[in-house]
Formats: structure tokens, C-alpha cells, sequence
């Protein structure tokens, strides 16, 4: 095999470069290695099957592939030997590959390791969506904030395929031509492969000279050109919406086209696919859907039958806000085609049930997407236990009412390929020599590392695993932002989008109370440096005030020598899955600290626990089964309970928060005043600290005041406990025992086995 390897290699760098391999420079092996996994995944065929699954989804998170792909062909510890044969290093040819850039966070990296999962257990499902070419932006900073510039992230030698397949889109007016590119998904443990289907226009457009501003009117070049592009103006809203329709009704009529090469009818539909609707985004492919199949001489009875039961939805959040809903003017607009179907839709569902709050048309006019996904798909999931308990009792009970039998729980999943085996090496050394390799396939035989929870000899091999990767993530910042860390400090992490009801600003008050104290003389007994990675939307701005808050926190402190020894606050720059495979294993606290029963799941946190951090969290999302599965004593929870905060947002309920009442509190306000003082205000801009500083003490809607206090004090007590080395390898170890649970393959079964039903 390894001579098979090494010839084709070799092949492929004489052919393209006039070289042998070890002649080549990591550029021309990225090129080469890209070449051949590309080739060999291609040549995989299709799980088969009675049933195949269409992941339809915005958002595919990808992260780098080559160092995936390798693994799931079986072939990366023979190409690392044979590099090395060469005087070649695979991490410096893995660095060569740019990250894709079409996500942008949690619902976008599960799709990623849905697929990924999929594979892995040889059932038949694609991805489908859409080929952004500037990425959702990459960040960037600039006197300590934000700015946002374009991601050309594709490059002439990518992962995509060229399909050789278009399909036109009409847009009322115009038509546009879809057109298909195909990124192959390799299964492990198997010789299939799935696709990734993205579609793209024909001419896209040139990436803005400055910024990430474009004419958004130019829908035939700019369709594609970005994820999310800024819905402030209606130009911004009505750009997705054709985004929207662009990806479903291709990648609908992709599904009949492959159901016909099958060779089924338009009335095998249903037996034969499922289209799993990743939020709301993809949620037009009902109508579309409905629409081809009565073109293809189904009834309305028919077709609506038919896409009731190959649609199912997944709800990823509870905040009205990302509750999708579109003017129907909107959609006459971009896709007149669906308006007297949305109608008809909309009568039909009125007929079964009267009560206007769960039209899909409201007085209004206005489409309710989520609410057609539920009264015409046939499974609506939530991805953690506590979420989808509060869709079936507050957001969605009425159609709870309505459709019991829909509802169910899928408890969101990582792929541990990636997030331990590929991303962290040595901790997947220490796990086989302890276990063997058995928990890749059965991620619950994880928890046979439980017999060493008292052996001194494998905890200590555990601290000294984290140090390295520690060693190895500061190595990394160095090079990438020149900035230097104590690996000897801990590492307490939070990376996710930036949001305020995540509460990185509850952490920055935790940054200045520490910063406070030591300025006091009261140092703590661990050195800690408090490590974030975040976007923000570009149009959110008080998401960009919190990031200038900790960007300002991050000088103030480098700076000053009596706190630095002791306090350090860093965050990463463009912040994307590779940073995350380069700091989750080194982690040693991860922040999970949402206001309890606003985190739909989590999925970071699941990644970081696989790795040997121990989770500082409320019980919210997912939080809550870590801490059912790893018990009281491995984890470090705080806050107020999710019944408790749905009672504070009740107008109804009379006691509403008021953020002035906990801001008058002795240990809270000196911390939110610190935003207004002349050290912060010396470094940053007083208008930006002086606008969170006020939305702070006088609205802070995510309710980062109601739980601060407590907050501080169990992570003190959290870092207190790190210093008993050994006690705390324990809790290490009995997280990476637990997190089998949280394998995406185990989500993926459940997915298949209550609503896919495929093969
Ligand atoms: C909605 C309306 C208008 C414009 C944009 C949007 C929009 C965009 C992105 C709404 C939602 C998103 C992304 C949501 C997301 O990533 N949710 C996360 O999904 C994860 C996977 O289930 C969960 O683990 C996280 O808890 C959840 O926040």
C-alpha cells in the first residue's frame, strides 16, 4: 500500500511540477496530496440504499479537509510516514490549505460533522447549499475592534468538482442558472462516499475593492458572494430571500433529477428521500417542492402529501429574532411561483386548526417559516434535551398541542474523528494505549478510561498531554499574532459566535473583578489567562462594543507588569475551526455561561470536554445532560435555572428584571463602572464603552448582572481546585470518558433510526 501511495505521489508531482516529492515545497505537496485524496474519494460510489437523506442548510462549516479526508481513506498515518521518509512534514503541507469559509457557527460546524458522520456509518445523505466565495468575512482588528474584510477563501486547486450540472432558477422577471459544484465526502470505516452539493451562479462577481460592502442589488454576480450579507436595508433581506430560493429550488430539482436516474416517479418521493431542513433558511423548498411535483402531474393533494412526509425540521434557537419570517411581498418579489401555493398552504393549515397562532400567514402578511416546516414536514427536533422540553412546553406549544407525534429530541453531536483523533493527537495516544482503538467505532467504550480514575501513573500522563498541547497552542499564537503565554497559567476558554445572550461581557466583568483584586494585592494562586475567539455580525453593535471591551481589557492588562504575571486576557484573531483545533486541546476551563434556556444546545462544549476541559457552565443547552453524565463534582455550574429566567421575561408574570437592581449591588458595580474608568477610557473609545456601560446597568437584556456574582465566585473556586493537580486530572479524565455520548454518530443513529429511516 505504501508503495501504491508513494508511486502515485510521485506521479502526480512529476506530472505537475517536473519534481520528485521530496523536491517539492510544501505548496506543490498541498497541491499534490489535494490531487490524490480528491481522486481517491472521487472514485468512491454512493452508500446505497432505499432512502436517501438532503441535508439542506445555509451553513456547512467545513474546516480544513485534507487532514480529514486522509483519516476517513484510512491512508493518514501512511502519507505522514512517507513524508517523513521524504524530509517532508504533513503539518506544514496541511497549513497550506485555506479554511473554506461557508459558516458561521454552531448550526453550520454540526451540518459539517453530520456529514461527516453520515458517512462514517455508510448511510446514504448529501449536503445541500451554497458556494459563498467570500466567505462570511474575515476578521480583523483595528484599534481594538472589529473590521471586516472579504474571505477569498477558493482557491484554482480546491476541493470542489464541477458536477456538469445546471439547473435554471426563475426569479419571476429573470432566470438564473444554478450551477453545480460537488465537494466528495469519504466515509471512514467504509469505501463509500456522500457529496457535498454547492451550488453557485454562473459569473460571480469580483470581491469588493474595501470592506465587505457590495451592490446587493446585482443578483445574477452577487448571489453567492457572501453568507448573511447585511439584512439592515430591505436590498440585505431581499438578497437572502433569493439566496433562500436559489439553493432550494436547485437542490429540489437535483433530488428529482436523481430520483428519476433511480428510477422512481415523483409519487415515490417520499419512500424514497428525506430532506432534513436545517433551521429555517432552506425552508422554501416545501412550496418548491410542492410546486415541481404538481408540474410533474401530482394533485395539490398529492404533492402535499408527499413533501409532508419527506420534510423534516430542526429548530436551533428559541430567540424570536432568528425566528425567520418574510414579507409575502418578499416572496412575490424573488419567487412569485410560490406566492399561490403559500396561500394555499396557509388555508390548509387554517382548516386543521383556527387559532392565528399557528398561521403561517398573519394578519400581516407576513410568512412564518418555521410554522409551514411544522405543519408540513412530518418531525420537528430540538438538539438538546432542555430545548426541546422548551419548545414542546413555551415557543412551540401550541403546535405541541396540535402534533404531538412530531416533536422529538436529537441531542446535537461532535464528530470525534476530528475534534480528538485528528485535532489531538497525543490524547488519542494515551486514550489507545490505555483502552485500544475501540472507542472510534463505539464512542461509549470511552468510558473504560474510568477504571484509571484513580491511578496516579495515567493522570499524571493526562496533565502532562494537556501541558504539551499547551506548550503547542502558545507556539501557534506567537507565530500567528505574536503575542506570548504562560502554558504553565489556565487556560480558560470561551470561543463561539459573539452573542450577548453567550455572556462573553459576564466574563470580561470577571476579567476586571480579577484585575481589581490583583491591583489590590490579592493575587491568586494559579497564574489564568482568559482566552477568547468570537465574530460578531458585522451589523450587530453591541456585540462589537463587548468585543471592544475585551480587546481594550487584553491591552490594558499586556501592558501593566504587576497584573500580567498573573492575569491575561487574549483574543484570537479571526477565530475559525482551525483555531479551534489548535486551542481545544489545550483548554483546561471551558466557558459555557449562556443565560439558562437560551442556548439551544452547544456544541463546543461537547469538543471541549473530549478534550480533557473541565466545563464552568449554566444549566443550559447541553450543559445540562454534561452535567447528568460527568456528575457534580466534574463540572462547575452557577446561575439562574431556565424556569427562573422564561419567569423574569414575563410581562404577564409582573416580576420583571431590571438590570439597575443587581447593578447597585456592592460587588457589581464597581466591575460595570470600570468600563468609565480613565484607565479603559485611556485605551478605547468612550462612546463604544460609554454604550455598553449604559445598556449594561440599564436594559442588559441577556441578563449577564442577574448571574454575574455567583459566577465569579464558582470560577474562583473552580481555579482554586486546579492547583490540586492530580484531583483535577480526575475530573479531566472522567469528562473524556463521558463525552463518547456526544459523538455525532450517536446523533446521526437516533437521526436515521426516529425520522430518516434510510437504507
Ligand atoms: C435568522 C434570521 C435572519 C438572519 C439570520 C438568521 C440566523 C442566522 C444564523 C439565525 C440563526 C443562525 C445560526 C444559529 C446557530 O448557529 N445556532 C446554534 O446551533 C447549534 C447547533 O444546533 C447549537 O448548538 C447552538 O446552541 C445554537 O446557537
Amino acid at each position: 500500500m505504501t508503495m501504491d501511495l508513494r508511486e502515485h505521489l510521485e506521479q502526480i508531482t512529476h506530472e505537475r511540477f517536473g519534481l520528485a516529492p521530496d523536491r517539492c515545497g510544501s505548496r506543490q505537496l498541498y497541491e499534490a496530496l489535494l490531487t490524490l485524496t480528491s481522486r481517491l474519494a472521487a472514485e468512491r460510489p454512493a452508500p446505497a440504499g432505499g432512502r436517501k437523506l438532503y441535508y439542506f442548510s445555509a451553513e456547512f462549516l467545513m474546516g480544513k479537509l485534507l487532514d480529514n479526508n486522509l483519516l476517513a481513506l484510512g491512508i493518514r498515518e501512511q502519507v505522514r510516514d512517507l513524508l517523513s521518509e521524504m524530509g517532508q512534514d504533513l503539518n506544514a503541507v496541511e497549513d497550506q490549505e485555506p479554511e473554506p469559509s461557508l459558516g458561521n457557527g454552531g448550526l453550520g460546524r454540526l451540518a459539517a460533522c453530520f456529514l461527516d458522520s453520515i458517512a462514517a456509518l455508510g448511510l446514504p445523505g448529501d449536503g445541500v447549499g451554497l458556494n459563498y466565495h467570500y466567505g462570511l468575512f474575515h476578521q480583523k482588528f483595528v484599534d481594538n475592534k472589529q473590521a471586516e474584510l472579504p474571505d477569498p477563501w477558493l482557491e484554482k486547486e480546491s476541493w470542489l468538482i464541477p458536477a456538469g450540472k445546471t439547473f435554471p432558477v426563475s426569479f419571476g422577471e429573470r432566470e438564473l442558472k444554478a450551477v453545480l459544484w460537488d465537494v466528495a465526502i469519504p466515509g471512514a470505516y467504509n469505501d463509500k462516499a456522500n457529496r457535498l452539493h454547492l451550488f453557485d451562479v454562473e459569473e460571480p462577481g469580483d470581491a469588493p475593492e474595501k470592506g465587505i460592502d457590495f451592490d446587493k442589488t446585482d443578483i445574477a454576480h452577487h448571489l453567492t458572494s457572501f453568507l448573511y450579507p447585511d439584512d439592515g436595508d430591505e436590498e440585505g433581506r431581499l438578497l437572502r430571500v433569493y439566496q433562500q430560493y436559489f439553493m432550494v429550488s436547485a437542490g429540489a430539482q437535483l433530488i428529482l433529477q436523481e430520483l428519476e436516474e433511480r428510477g422512481y416517479g415523483p409519487r415515490e418521493l417520499a419512500d424514497r428521500v428525506i430532506m432534513q431542513i436545517n433551521d429555517t433558511h432552506p425552508s422554501m423548498v416545501i412550496p418548491e417542492m410542492i410546486r415541481l411535483l404538481t408540474a410533474r402531474g401530482l394533485t395539490m393533494d398529492e404533492a402535499v402529501e408527499q413533501v409532508r412526509r419527506a420534510c423534516a425540521y430542526t429548530n436551533h434557537t428559541i430567540l424570536a429574532e432568528a425566528l425567520e419570517k418574510w414579507p409575502l411581498a418578499f416572496i412575490e418579489k424573488v419567487a412569485p411561483q410560490l406566492v399561490p401555493i403559500i396561500r394555499e398552504l396557509d388555508k390548509r393549515a387554517r382548516k386543521v386548526c383556527p387559532d392565528p397562532q399557528v398561521a403561517i400567514l398573519d394578519e400581516k402578511n407576513v410568512v412564518h417559516m418555521a410554522h409551514m416546516d411544522i405543519h408540513y414536514g412530518c418531525s420537528v427536533n430540538g438538539v438538546a434535551a432542555l430545548h426541546t422540553e422548551i419548545l414542546k412546553k413555551a415557543e412551540l406549544k401550541p403546535f405541541y398541542e396540535l402534533y404531538p407525534e412530531k416533536f422529538n429530541n436529537k441531542t446535537n453531536g461532535v464528530t470525534l474523528r476530528r475534534w480528538l483523533e485528528a485535532c489531538n493527537p497525543a490524547l488519542t495516544e494515551l486514550i489507545d494505549k490505555h483502552i485500544g482503538p475501540g472507542w472510534r467505532q463505539e464512542p461509549g467504550k470511552l468510558e473504560d478510561l474510568l477504571a484509571y480514575s484513580n491511578d496516579g501513573e495515567v493522570l499524571k500522563e493526562l496533565l502532562v498531554v494537556k501541558r504539551s498541547a499547551k506548550e503547542r497552542f502558545c507556539g501557534m499564537l506567537e507565530e500567528a499574532q505574536g503575542i506570548r503565554l504562560n502554558p504553565d497559567s489556565i487556560f480558560d476558554v470561551q470561543i463561539k459566535r459573539l452573542h450577548e445572550y453567550k455572556r462573553q461581557q459576564m466574563n470580561a466583568l470577571y476579567v476586571i473583578a480579577k484585575y481589581l483584586d490583583i491591583k489590590a494585592g490579592n493575587t491568586p494562586e494559579s497564574p489564568v489567562t482568559v482566552i477568547f475567539g468570537a465574530k460578531a455580525a458585522p451589523a450587530y453593535v453591541m456585540a462589537k462594543h463587548i468585543i471592544h471591551l475585551i480587546l481594550c481589557l487584553q491591552k490594558l492588562i499586556e501592558s501593566d507588569p504587576e497584573v500580567s504575571p498573573w492575569l491575561r486576557v487574549v483574543m484570537l484573531e479571526n477565530y475559525n475551526v482551525t483555531w479551534a483545533e489548535r486551542l481545544i486541546p489545550a483548554a483546561d476551563v471551558s466557558e459555557q455561561i449562556s443565560l439558562a434556556s437560551k442556548e439551544a444546545s452547544g456544541t463546543g462544549n461537547m469538543k471541549l470536554m473530549a478534550n480533557g476541559a473541565v466545563t464552568l457552565g449554566t444549566l443550559d443547552g447541553a450543559n445540562v445532560e454534561i452535567a447528568q453524565l460527568v456528575g457534580p463534582e466534574n463540572i462547575f455550574t452557577f446561575g439562574k435555572h431556565s424556569g427562573r429566567v422564561i419567569h423574569l421575561y414575563d410581562d404577564k408574570g409582573g416580576e420583571r428584571y431590571r438590570a439597575l437592581d443587581y447593578y447597585h449591588s456592592p460587588g457589581v458595580e464597581p466591575l460595570v463602572d470600570f468600563l468609565l474608568s480613565p484607565e479603559l477610557l485611556s485605551i478605547g473609545d468612550p462612546m463604544s464603552l460609554t454604550a455598553l456601560w449604559r445598556d449594561m446597568k440599564g436594559k442588559d437584556w441577556f441578563m449577564a448582572l442577574l448571574d454575574v456574582e455567583e459566577y465569579i465566585a464558582v470560577k474562583d473556586q473552580a481555579f482554586r481546585q486546579y492547583a490540586g493537580r492530580e484531583a483535577w486530572a480526575r475530573k479531566m479524565l472522567v469528562n473524556i470518558a463521558k463525552a463518547g455520548y456526544f459523538s455525532s454518530d450517536r446523533t446521526i443513529e437516533q437521526y436515521n433510526e426516529d425520522v430518516w429511516h434510510l437504507s
